[in-house]
Parts: C-alpha cells; structure tokens; sequence
C-alpha cells in the first residue's frame, strides 16, 4: 500500500503480528533465540522431506505467531475484540481453564482468522483469558468487590486505538496513515508498563493465584508469550536445550508417533525475572522483580473430528488408526480431496485446554489457595459471546464448513 492507498484487516493482522514480535524480540531476548532456532528448523525439515509443506507452506509456517493477552472485565473483552475484529481475527472456541488441575481462574477463547484465505495468508491468533472475579472458589465477596473497583478504573486501551478499529471494520480497512497509527497504539496497548505495582495488592491476589496477580494486580495487560510454529518440535526442543535454554520438561499435547500428526504439539521456557517498579504501603518506590513472560513454540497436525477429538480424550493416541485414509474414513479427521484425488489434511487451528493449562501452571509463581468446598460461577460460550458482543464461533462448524465446501467424497 503506497501512503496514500488503503490497507485491509489482512494487512493489519500481519502487520500487528510483526510489530508485536519485534516488541517481544527487544524485550525478551530467549524469543530471539527460540525464532532463530525455529526457522533453522523449518529449513532443515524443508530440505530433508518431501511433504514438510503438506500442512502449511513454508511462508505461512516462517510468519505464525500466537501471542496470549488476560484481561479482567466483560468491557475490556469487548474492545479487544474490536482491535482483533479490525485485523479479521474473531473469536473461535470456548475454553474453561477452571477444569483444569491446578484450577486457574479464567475462561478463554482464541482470536483468529476464519477463512483458509486468510489463515494462509497470515495465521496471527490469540489465546485471550477473563477473570472470573466472582467465582468463591478463589475470591470472596470483599475481594471480588476490590477487584471490580480496582479493574473498573483502568483504562488499557486508548479511545483513538478503539476508533481506528471501528473505522477499519466499519469501513473495510483504513488509509495507510491510519493503519500505522493503528498498529503503534496496538502494540504499545500489549507491551509491558512501565507503572508502579502496587506491592501488597498483587502479593494478595498472587496468595490465591498468580494469575490473579497477573490480570488485576496491575493496571495494563501485556502480551505473556508469542509463539512460532515449527516443523519438528523434538529437534526443536533437543537443540534449546543444547544451547544451554531449559525448557520444562516435557512437549504438550500428543505424544510423538509414526502416525499422521494431529492437533497441536508445545513446548516452553519458564517466564524470566525481569526488573519492576514497585509502590510500597508507605508510598515509596523501589525495584523487584515478575516473572510474567514466557516463551512457547509449537507444531500443528490434522484437525480432529468431534469423533476423533473424543477418542483423544478418552484414549489417547494409542487408539488411532495408522494413516491418513483411515483417519478419513473412519471420520476421525478432517480432510479434503485434492485435484488429484489425495487427501489433503485441514490444520488444527485452536488450542488444547489441558494444553493450556499446563501453560499457565509451569508458570504460576505461588501454589495459591483455592477453596473447593465453595460456589463456582457458571460460565459458558452463550455468556461469553454476550461478553464479547459479537458471534463466537465453534471451531467444528468451521471444520465441518470447509470440509463440506472442499470436499470430493
Ligand atoms: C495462555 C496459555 C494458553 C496455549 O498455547 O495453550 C496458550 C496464558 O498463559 O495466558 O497460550
Ligand atoms: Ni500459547
């Protein structure tokens, strides 16, 4: 786009998914490192396997990136998705992370692009939690009362950065000025601030969960990993480790077989120390230290079926058939026929809830204290689509849709 030509939503996307990894790279030197590693990687596997394109070309895998946000308030949830809705990410999924063990208390959903179109020409997601301020198992009536005072007064995303997105949905893109101006404020919303931390606030909710501490006990957000995708994530993970960067200590997700590869493999670093502003009761300044971010790599295989995703859940890898046309016929995965009749696979796109949980824990900085014996609060996909005040799309449906409209069976 010449600076007097318009720029679109895609635009926008891969633009906000560059400018925010050149953020993290200047911020968070291990991610540097990870990049590096990811793209030696890549071109390693690109050279060595005649199908390392087979899902994804080599462009799209070199620019994915998701990123992960944790916000505090139904508000705050709406405008990010306005932001997202200007770079053609919507949200897709529902997961609930109280499920998991150890318990965090959010509820999640996955910005993205919906098209094939789009996901090739660039990917860029984000894993974006809520707070569950009202949920007894971790916060009572008082606090929760504190937490909504304290989430209410802060503001994370400028009203110019909230204009420029209605304009880009409403008007199909924005001018070229626009869009840097956009993406400035987008990424300067993300990065980590500079504030003081109120000392003995965030140490009460990092008592009853660090993630707590890390949504309300601070008045921004910021992006907490970004995350490349590779090819291999065993060589991955053997050569971060060789140079001396401790991952934790296993890949998430499906183990590693000579079956076809299906959902979504990760890995992580541990969130680093980094240097922090703090207020004390007295009022005065010093320096300490959070350790909020992290890194993650992945690798992504076939989508599975509501059929397949229940088999993975009940028995794991071990239950799954051997190739691909199996994976088809039995209606375990998604496929498509290609001209010449083969199967083409359909990428998993979302996420993993245990996964993810896993995520969150291998970087929670207290063991926190949650009361079982105590009410949770209901929370599922129609209230956060209310939440968000847009649709929130089922990943299954989008599966279903594009098998249906590519398929040849
Ligand atoms: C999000 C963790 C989830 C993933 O890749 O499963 C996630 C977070 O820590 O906020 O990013
Ligand atoms: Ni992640």
């Amino acid at each position: 786009a010449s600076s007097t030509g318009r720029v679109s939503a895609t635009w926008l996307r891969a633009s906000f998914a560059r400018s925010l990894s050149e953020l993290y790279g200047s911020e968070v030197p291990a991610y540097t490192t990870l990049v590096e590693v990811s793209e030696q990687v890549n071109a390693d596997v690109l050279a060595s396997r005649d199908d390392a394109e087979r899902l994804g070309t080599i462009e799209r895998v070199t620019a994915e990136r998701h990123g992960a946000i944790r916000l505090g308030t139904a508000e705050e949830m709406a405008q990010v998705a306005r932001i997202f809705g200007a770079c053609g990410m919507y949200p897709v999924g529902f997961y609930d992370l109280r499920e998991a063990s150890p318990a965090i208390p959010v509820v999640s959903t996955a910005f993205r692009p919906l098209d094939r179109d789009e996901l090739a020409a660039n990917p860029f997601r984000v894993f974006t939690s809520m707070l569950v301020v009202d949920d007894r198992r971790f916060f009572d009536e008082g606090l929760e009362a504190e937490l909504r005072a304290f989430l209410a007064e802060r503001v994370l995303f400028p009203e110019e950065l909230l204009a420029l997105a209605d304009r880009a949905e409403a008007e199909q893109g924005l001018t070229r000025d626009e869009g840097d101006r956009f993406i400035e404020l987008a990424t300067a919303a993300f990065a980590l601030s500079p504030d003081p931390v109120d000392r003995d606030w965030y140490a009460r909710l990092e008592a009853i969960s660090s993630v707590a501490a890390d949504i309300g006990g601070v008045a921004s957000t910021h992006i907490n990993h970004l995350t490349p995708r590779v090819l291999d994530i065993d060589d991955l993970y053997a050569r971060m480790t060789e140079r001396g960067i401790e991952m934790i200590d296993r890949i998430q997700g499906p183990p590693r077989t000579d079956k076809p590869d299906v959902l979504l493999r990760q890995t992580s670093f541990r969130a680093l120390a980094e240097p922090r502003t703090f207020t004390d009761a007295d009022g005065s300044l010093s320096t300490g230290q959070l350790s909020v971010r992290f890194g993650e790599v992945e690798a992504r295989g076939v989508a599975l079926t509501p059929k397949g995703r229940n088999l993975y859940d009940t028995h794991g890898i071990d239950a799954f058939p051997e190739t691909e046309e199996e994976l088809d016929a039995q209606d375990l995965a998604y496929y498509v026929r290609d001209a010449a009749g083969g199967l083409a696979p359909i990428v998993y796109e979302d996420f993993l809830p245990k996964s993810a949980a896993g995520i969150f824990a291998s970087n929670l900085t207290s063991d926190g204290s949650v009361d079982a014996t105590r009410e949770g609060a209901a929370r599922d996909a129609t209230w956060l689509q209310a939440v968000l005040r847009r649709e929130l799309h089922d990943p299954y449906a989008l599966y279903d849709a594009e098998r249906s409209a590519g398929a040849v069976r």
